[in-house]
């Protein structure tokens, strides 16, 4: 049986973190409490703040620290002020890493109300996953900057593709889409990159072979970034390497309507380790501070955590609530169309599981 108390991290880090993951906390303790399950949060103020006055984004013993929890809930990093790629790998990377997250899953689905950003045929509906890839890739410590200063000076960056690391992705990737319209597209540059991304057909191909039932196309990473423009309601399920995935995963849900409404999962499948929840969105410093940062991404991720512990019940009980909020520009924020601020969006989403 699921446990019926879950001892939660909450990192709400930087800019609209701090606004949309304290909202979605609220939430979740109102569907949590609804079904007999109470939430021990634990917050920790990591991020570019701890930065500037510690020197680091979080303490030594951090990982030690999360290690104890059933899962990871956090908001967002960076900082103007702040190296874009210090703040990422002194917090969200090494996360992702300790706890072998290696699979980076990404909803993007169309909701009723909301109007998507591309041309649709009439009665088609997107609802597709992007599996990307979360530890290695693109994203590589490995390399080094030569000859500062002078005129030959270079930058080098490895990427690392292991097979085992294509294939267990590959793997989740098949898992989903059996469950789902069992398509799944493999996105691939291997016409450029010669080394790799040929490695990573060959390995998503061979994976193939043991799921019959599903379909598998790949494509060229340029060309399905204008197919998920022109038609967004034909993917099912995608899968990529890091790079890749982040980028498909921000274009998929602006077609939909807005980052605002992307959430994701940083999975440890095997479960020797705690998942991280989090939305797609960043710090957003341009809205930060004001108080209308859309929740629902940040609600949608914390709804995943609860169905990721064991507790499908109030995760469905949000996502209904979430639809319903979507309906009316009244209960949606100005991303969306909409006129309401985070704190009316949040209580909105509330209320609605209160009447259920
Ligand atoms: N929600 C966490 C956050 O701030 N994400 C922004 C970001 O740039 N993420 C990079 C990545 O997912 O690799």
């Amino acid at each position: 049986m699921a446990d019926r108390t879950l001892a939660i991290a909450a990192i709400p880090g930087d800019g609209i973190g701090n606004e949309v993951l304290p909202a979605a906390t609220q939430v979740l303790e109102r569907a949590a409490a609804m079904s007999g399950v109470r939430i021990d949060w634990t917050w920790l103020d990591w991020g570019c703040d701890h930065l500037v006055q510690a020197g680091a984004m979080m303490p030594a013993d951090g990982i030690e620290r999360l290690r104890q929890h059933d899962a990871v809930f956090l908001g967002a990093v960076g900082r103007s002020d702040v190296p874009d790629h210090e703040s990422l790998w002194g917090l969200l990377i090494p996360i992702r890493r300790a706890f072998d997250q290696y699979v980076n899953l990404r909803p993007v689905r169309q909701f009723e109300g909301v109007e998507p950003r591309v041309r649709l045929p009439e009665g088609a509906i997107v609802d597709m996953v992007i599996v990307r890839e979360n530890t290695e890739g693109e994203y590589s410590e490995i390399g080094g900057r030569y000859g500062r200063g002078t005129e030959r000076e270079f930058a080098l960056q490895e990427n690392i593709f292991t097979r085992v690391g294509i294939e267990r992705v590959t793997r989740f990737a098949f898992d989903q889409a059996a469950t789902r319209r069992r398509h799944v597209t493999s996105a691939t540059k291997s016409n450029g990159i010669i080394h790799t991304m040929p490695f990573w057909d060959e390995v998503v191909a061979e994976v193939s072979t043991d799921y019959p039932g599903t379909t598998l196309r790949k494509v060229l990473i340029d060309a399905l970034a204008a197919e998920m423009v022109q038609r967004p309601h034909e993917f099912d399920v995608v899968v990529a390497s890091n790079l890749f995935g982040d980028i498909l995963s921000d274009l998929a849900a602006a077609t939909v309507g807005s980052l605002g409404v992307a959430a994701s999962a940083n999975l440890n499948p095997g479960r020797l380790f705690p998942s991280m929840f989090e939305p797609v969105h960043g710090s957003a410093p341009d809205i930060a501070g004001r108080g209308i940062a859309n929740p629902v991404a940040a609600i949608w991720s914390g709804a995943m955590m609860l169905e990721h512990l064991g507790h499908p019940e109030p995760a469905s009980a949000i996502m209904r609530s979430i639809e319903t909020s979507l309906l009316l520009p009244a209960t949606r924020t100005a991303d969306l169309q909409g006129t309401a601020d985070t704190d009316e969006v949040t209580r909105a989403i509330i209320t609605g599981l209160d009447q259920r």
